[in-house]
């Protein structure tokens, strides 16, 4: 095959910029897992396999961020850590809420930073550092820019970006994630007269995902994760969420059981690729975390490094022209391979 030269990888060395130390976890503070060896990891081991170019992103500008994010939420991000170090100092550790409006509280926020950081965070895990609004920022232009070769006729793309996404809504950080690039990607492609579903194979529910399009009919969301029962992020993701209004009915949630292994996952898949064709997508975007993994540090699926190899292939059997957006997975030492794999079987058919 002299002109396959492969799937092309979006990648910018501007996510090391988010480098968190810790997370606050299990009641006290951990070692952080979502770290940016894990993308260096996924980098280095594609150029290894050799199994396409890594392109440097493009910039694309505030728009296709806005038209998901609400600006004020886009602004906190962007001054989060400069109004922290100003209130606890230049070596202050990476800042994390302690207090939030949950219910019998005031929604409303003052300027004050605790309070902005409280009403914007739902969880103690996504510390923001010195850069993460850089990354984040840098990530989102990671997956306009694989979207592009999409819309240029690629039969798909990878963006490795790096913090994911997926746990991000609207207005609301959380989970590593601080910005939703597959959504905006989704929305982008929207924009462009597409009609984009999205295929969420993280560990976790990616609840950001779906509260940003729940209420809509022109993007679907079929999500494939730990029963949110015993499972991160535990109020969201449930059989029963199905979309509202216009969205009744596009959005499918597959919560599976604890030691799920491949047989059972690929059910699963089966069930969600149905879906899939009554939507009658003509893009495809895939949430591509690899804590299914059977080695993942937080995660209790059971996912050996084969199998990722098999969910290229049945993802590539849907068809469609994809778009792999990195989202999670935490066994550095096996993450280059997994995430390979799935490329590789992507690619093989
Ligand atoms: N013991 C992503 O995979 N903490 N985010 C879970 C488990 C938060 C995962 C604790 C997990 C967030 C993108
Ligand atoms: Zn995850």
């Amino acid at each position: 095959m002299p002109f396959a030269v492969g799937m092309k990888t979006f990648y910018s060395p501007v996510h090391l910029r988010h480098a968190p130390k810790q997370e606050f976890e299990g009641g006290r503070m951990q070692p952080a897992v979502e770290i940016p060896e894990r993308a260096e990891r996924v980098r280095a081991e594609i150029e290894a396999r050799k199994l396409g170019p890594l392109l440097t992103p493009g910039e694309f500008g505030n728009e296709p961020l806005l038209r998901i994010h609400d600006p004020a939420f886009v602004i906190f991000l962007s001054e989060a850590h400069g109004a922290w170090t100003r209130r606890y100092g230049k070596d202050a550790p990476d800042a994390i809420p302690s207090a939030w409006p949950s219910r019998g509280l005031r929604e409303q926020r003052s300027g004050d930073i605790e309070s902005r950081l409280g009403s914007y965070a739902f969880d103690t895990a996504t510390p923001i550092t010195k850069g993460t609004w850089e990354a984040a920022r840098t990530g989102v232009n990671t997956a306009l820019s694989a979207a592009q070769a999409l819309m240029q006729g690629e039969r798909a793309a990878f963006a490795l970006a790096r913090p994911p996404g997926h746990h991000a809504s609207a207005d609301v950080f959380g989970g590593y994630c601080y910005l939703n690039n597959i959504a905006v990607a989704a929305q982008f492609l929207r924009d462009a007269g597409m009609r984009p579903a999205i295929l969420d194979v993280d560990y976790h529910h990616g609840n950001g995902t779906q509260s940003i399009f729940y209420r809509r009919d022109d993007v679907l969301f079929v999500s494939i994760h730990a029963d949110p029962s015993f499972a991160y992020p535990h109020f969201l993701g449930f059989a029963d969420e199905r979309g509202e209004d216009a969205g009744e009915g596009a959005t499918l949630n597959l919560p599976l059981p604890r030691l799920t292994q491949w047989p059972a996952y690929a059910m699963a898949m089966d069930t969600g690729f149905e879906r899939l064709r009554t939507f009658g997508a003509d893009v495809l975007l895939v949430s591509l975390g690899l804590d299914t993994f059977e080695a993942d540090p937080i995660s209790r699926f059971k996912l050996k490094s084969e199998d990722y190899l098999r969910m290229g292939e049945k993802i590539a059997s849907l068809k469609l022209p994809t778009l792999f957006v990195f989202e999670g997975g935490y066994n550095i030492e096996k993450l280059g391979e997994i995430t390979a794999n799935v490329l590789e079987g992507f690619e093989a058919k």
